[in-house]
């Protein structure tokens, strides 16, 4: 293989109980680190809220209710031994977390820490899933945006890792806005991290679904934007819930080049040419011929759909 080679591991996490202390769970993804220096991968990408269990599915009167849950500083105390495991490696890797700033704002966070330690990228979750308010009704609730406040920091993309490095995360990944703004910025390698439960009580019909959209909005992406695309689950049953696994590598061909097969603690890794992402990006895909921006004004004037009269 010829090319800006990049070995990647998606880091596939298993369910996280509710009183599975930080320490323990840091010890699951210095394992999967370790694992993954065993294999000479280079940047590994940890799932979505990776820290703690998905507490968004349960209702407390006071907003403060899961602060237990986020993180106050990165790293801290207990996830310093995170990153002195990746510094000792020499391998980055991205990790989410739920983020509680100083003057008290809370988001949905993943971060990029190049191979010395250093944090050189910050995402807050663009999309927020789910409600506000408390729905009893469903078998356990998606409280996402009562939880989390949408950011408006946009989407970045990182010089890191001998390539150009976005994030993104869970339900971003079904919008096509997503990879199009980190495609405008080059982006040759994009790492989601996601919790997605099997079952969707607004529509349960999509339930047998899920796998199938996972891979098809994030094959779409890649190839549309010619890019490398990780996407990396929290899945399994996780307190009494089902959420999906099926964490995969996909290249800017839009193909799956590597799968989990586990419903657990799974390292799935790949070789990512990054220069592969040019057969599409001079190609089929060359924004800058073949684009007519001029003629999608409303993909950024327009929220929601204005049927015609
Ligand atoms: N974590 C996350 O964003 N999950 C959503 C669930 C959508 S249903 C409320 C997802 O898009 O997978």
């Amino acid at each position: 293989m010829t090319g800006r080679i990049l070995r990647v591991g998606a880091a596939q996490l298993g369910p996280i109980s509710r009183d599975e202390s930080r320490t323990q769970v840091v010890k699951r993804l210095t394992t999967l680190l370790d694992r993954a220096a065993d294999r000479d991968v280079r940047l590994v990408a940890f799932p979505e809220l990776a820290l703690t269990t998905f507490f968004p599915r349960w209702y407390t009167e006071d907003v403060s209710g899961h602060d237990h849950y986020y993180e106050r500083e990165m790293p801290s105390a207990g996830t310093r031994p995170l990153f002195e495991a990746a510094r000792a490696h020499g391998i980055g890797f991205s990790l989410g977390y739920a983020e509680l700033t100083p003057d008290g704002h809370r988001y949905n966070t993943t971060i990029l820490v190049d191979e010395r330690g250093e944090t050189v990228g910050r995402y807050r979750k663009v999309h927020i899933p789910g409600h506000e308010h408390n729905e009893p009704w469903r078998p356990f609730e998606h409280l996402e945006r009562r939880y989390f406040e949408e950011s408006d920091e946009g989407f970045s993309v990182w010089r890191a890792f001998g390539g150009l490095v976005g994030l993104a995360t869970c339900n971003d990944r079904r919008w096509p806005e997503t990879y199009r703004e980190l495609g405008l910025q080059g982006v040759e390698l994009i790492l989601i991290g996601y919790n997605t439960p099997i079952h969707y009580a607004p529509d349960p019909g999509q339930n047998p679904l899920q796998g199938f959209h996972n891979h098809l909005v994030m094959q779409a992406g890649a190839y549309q934007n010619g890019t490398w695309v990780v996407g990396v689950a929290k899945g399994g049953v996780e307190e009494g819930v089902e959420s999906l696994c099926q964490s995969a590598i996909i290249a800017p061909s839009g193909q799956i080049v590597a799968q989990a097969v586990t419903t657990g603690d799974e390292l799935v890794v790949a070789d990512c040419d990054l220069d592969w992402c040019r057969h599409y990006k001079d190609t089929l895909f060359d924004f800058d011929r073949y684009r007519r921006p001029e003629m999608y004004r409303r993909l950024s004037n327009q929220k929601g759909v204005i049927e015609p009269n």
